[in-house]
């Protein structure tokens, strides 16, 4: 059994909760235990909420922008010189391929360093002239003031990325942030702090409180009277809880939540793609990607086709090299439960449904079969409930209205994935649609200035480039009398 211990990072120090109290970690390839967590409460959380506001008061509060930013750089910078630690960091944690870590979500942990801290030096504020009575006129000027110290809280399946997704334009527009990161993935939220002491960031700017949600230190921060504003991504009951814990003291809120996004493939479509689109946005990761989708739709004449073409990709992969596991056991019980429950509910299984035959210590593993249903109703639980697992249903249409009305029969918005090469047809598809974020003819494809954010019950706010301004920011106006 591993003796590492994943510590809190507190102001600039890593530290052990007061109390001794921790938790296990175990690796979803094949549940071995790979360290404890230590598990902090209220009195972490304190401690490392005073450590941010102390910054604030500190140095960082009085670092020009330019100062900062170039640290930011420092920070993406040194991230890609200990990739290798990152990656290793984040596949003991989640268990998915190297080639996923190494491809997208490590150099994204760094990308994002970089990106708001050229936003924050390059972003306007608004100016007005205006007329007064007695002719000499006024001026009116916007400036941007950090909000303070800022709540992030994190879940499990993209860690670095969505983490600095949050913490680096949180801290490019001058706030200092305390993370919580999901229980299930403390590794590279803690090496993030070595990172901050190597570049020098100022102790306190940057603090990690590992923990549990309720009753523990994801709780104790959405409380503590001191967070100014609280940003989180995790499923949509989870936000509903930190929404009530906001409403004390009136604290803004920035939420990315859950998805039941519809993918739609229409006859025109170039086939070849839109197969290893789809595969891609259903399986990638496990399918634990909240713009994963886990309802295909395909136009009548290519549907038996688009069946079995998707079934031979679900087939050709293979755990441990092109599928990764689940997160966690618990994570693995709550799919195959769906997996049950859509047999009951009378779908045809054209692929998986069970859990894949390995050998040796994976097949301790939190591993499930890639899976495809067909013959679901729409208004199946299987077709409604966001299952975050490997596995989508695939129902025909004939029109369009028809099936813009079914991608739009859900409680979430969060995006969804078009191919066709009729452009009309996908600009009006775009339009229809009720989501936050549309792909046409891909999936996945980010510009980072770009609005990201979820209708419905998948988010309130938009984060991305200029946007993530208005949440980590408060525009002040101010009007002078010429
Ligand atoms: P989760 O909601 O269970 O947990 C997320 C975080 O919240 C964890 O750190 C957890 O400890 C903490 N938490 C739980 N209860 C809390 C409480 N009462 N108060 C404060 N903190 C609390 O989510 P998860 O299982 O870690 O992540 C998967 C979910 O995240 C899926 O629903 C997925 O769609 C969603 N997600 C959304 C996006 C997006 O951008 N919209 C991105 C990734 C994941
Ligand atoms: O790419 C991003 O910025 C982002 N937030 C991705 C979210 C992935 C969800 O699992």
């Amino acid at each position: 059994m591993a003796s590492n211990l994943f510590k809190h990072f507190i102001n600039g120090q890593f530290v052990a909760s007061a109390d001794g109290r921790d938790f296990e970690k175990r690796r979803p390839t094949d549940n071995a235990v790979i360290g404890r967590v230590a598990e902090g409460r209220a009195p972490e959380i304190d401690a490392a909420v005073t450590a941010a506001k102390a910054a604030m008061k500190g140095p960082w509060g009085s670092m020009t922008t330019e100062a900062r930013t170039a640290l930011l750089y420092k920070v993406a910078d040194e991230i890609t010189r200990r990739f290798e630690d990152f990656v290793e960091a984040e596949m003991a944690d989640t268990g998915q391929p190297r080639s996923v870590m190494e491809h997208a979500f490590i150099p994204r942990g760094a990308a994002n360093f970089k990106i708001f801290a050229d936003v924050v030096k390059n972003v306007p504020t608004e100016a007005f002239q205006m007329a007064t009575p007695d002719g000499a006129g006024a001026l009116n000027y916007a400036i941007r003031k950090p909000k303070g110290v800022i709540g992030v809280i994190c879940p499990w399946n993209a860690p670095l990325l969505l983490m600095t997704w949050k913490v680096a334009p949180a801290l490019a527009c001058g706030n200092t942030v305390v993370v919580k990161p999901s229980e299930e993935s403390p590794g590279t939220a803690t090496l993030l702090g070595e990172v901050m002491n190597a570049v020098g960031v100022p102790p306190g700017v940057y603090n990690v409180v590992h923990g549990l949600g309720p009753d523990s230190a994801g709780e104790a921060l959405t409380r503590h009277k001191d967070v100014a504003a609280i940003t989180f991504t995790g499923e949509t009951r989870t936000g509903a809880a930190i929404m009530k814990a906001a409403a004390d003291g009136i604290r803004d809120v920035s939420f990315e939540l859950g998805g039941k996004n519809a993918g739609i493939v229409f006859a025109d479509c170039d086939f070849d793609a839109a197969i290893e689109g789809i595969s891609r946005s259903a399986f990638l990761n496990c399918g634990q990607v909240c713009l994963g989708t886990e309802r295909v739709y395909v136009q009548r004449p290519i549907f038996e086709k688009f069946v079995a073409a998707l079934k031979a990709k679900a087939e050709a992969m293979t755990p441990g090299t092109s599928l990764g596991p689940l997160i966690s056991q618990e994570h693995r019980s709550k799919v195959l439960g769906y997996y049950k429950l859509a047999a009951e509910e009378g779908a045809t299984v054209v692929t998986g449904g069970g859990v894949p035959t390995l050998e040796g210590d994976l097949a301790n593993g939190a591993w499930v079969q890639p899976t495809i249903w067909t013959g679901l109703p729409e208004n199946a639980r299987v077709m409604r409930e966001e299952i975050f697992g490997p596995c989508c249903h695939i129902t025909p249409f004939d029109t369009e209205d028809e099936v813009v009305a079914w991608a739009n029969d859900t409680d979430y918005g969060l995006s969804t994935t078009i191919w066709t090469t009729n452009l009309s047809c996908a600009h009006r598809m775009a339009a229809a649609i009720e989501v936050g974020i549309t792909w046409i003819n891909s999936w996945f494809l980010r510009d980072l200035r770009t609005p990201f954010g979820g209708s419905k019950q998948s988010g309130i706010g938009r984060e991305g480039g200029v946007h993530s301004l208005e949440f980590y920011t408060e525009l002040r106006n101010v009007c002078v009398k010429l």
